[in-house]
């Protein structure tokens, strides 16, 4: 039980937030079973929102749906990221593929990969990542994110920073008042940051909001669509869409001008609406 509730928000997308007195709690709506992914999908949780986001092996060809249905097999066979070696046949499977021996073909299971041959059971590590540890499988190319043992002696520090003993391996949170483990994550201020030695935040990713107006609630860190246009922070302006004013001057959309007869109104067209308020710097 969360002591102290003060406002509930609940969006379109069943997401929800809970403000109390110092601090924003997030629902894992993902946990608490509010969401139903598609069986090709994964839930992800955010705060103030989740998404379903296509496995591996689907993609969802950029068409977005909340619940993943949009995810569809992707042919790796056609599109060229199978990883079969010439003396096999790459065979399309849903959510994956496979390399299959012609019949009467003696294969190897060697895989290509970055244009070089890997013969089938060979181990190595990303020249871009080192971090990621491939193998070859009987044609398949299987890599993954490096497995952090902290027994190991030979363990990559840089790779598993919460192995790192060092007291320097502990980050300061933004507030000054908590402290994280290397490896540890946390969102601040609309951006997901984690502690890597420093504290390192990017910002968070939003689900697309199509329509003309969009605001930023209080306390939220996505664009939500509202029909309002004055009371849009955000405006995809389409400049065929004019205002004509008090003068009947036409005015593009993203124009602002300050309304004949006040000195502090300032009006502006959004999409053919025009919205006018009064500057309370300039009363
Ligand atoms: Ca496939």
């Amino acid at each position: 039980m969360i002591p102290c509730v003060k406002n509930h928000f609940h969006n379109d997308l069943r997401s929800a937030l809970i403000r109390t007195e110092s601090h924003l709690f997030y629902i894992d709506e993902c946990s608490e079973g509010l969401v139903q992914c598609d069986t090709h999908a994964t839930c992800v949780n955010l705060p103030g929102w989740y998404h379903c986001e296509c496995r591996e092996g689907y993609h969802d060809n950029e068409v977005f749906t909340a619940n993943g249905e949009s995810c569809k097999d992707i042919d790796e066979c056609r599109t060229g990221r199978s990883t079969c070696a010439n003396d096999t046949v790459c065979f399309n499977l849903d959510g994956g593929y496979d390399c299959r021996c012609p019949h009467g073909h003696n294969c190897t299971g060697d895989c290509i990969h970055d244009s070089k041959v890997k013969h089938n059971g060979q181990i190595w590590v990303l020249d871009n990542d080192r971090c990621s540890v491939c193998s070859c499988q009987s044609g398949r190319v299987m890599c993954r994110r490096m497995v952090c043992d902290c027994d190991n002696p030979t363990l990559d520090l840089f790779c598993c920073p919460e192995c790192d003993p060092r007291l320097t391996s502990q980050c300061l949170h933004q507030n000054g008042l908590l402290t994280y483990s290397s490896g540890d994550t946390w969102i601040e201020s609309c951006q997901r940051c984690q502690c890597l030695g420093e504290v390192d935040c990017w910002p968070l990713s939003c689900p697309p909001a199509d329509c003309d107006f969009t605001l930023v609630p209080e306390g939220e860190c996505c664009p939500r669509c509202v029909s309002d246009p004055c009371q849009a922070h955000a405006v995809r302006n389409d400049i065929t869409k004019t205002c004509e004013d008090e003068h009947g001057i036409t005015r593009f959309s993203g124009s602002s001008w300050v309304k004949h007869g006040t000195e502090c109104t300032l009006c502006q067209c959004k999409n053919g609406h025009i919205c006018c308020s009064v500057d309370p710097m300039c009363l």
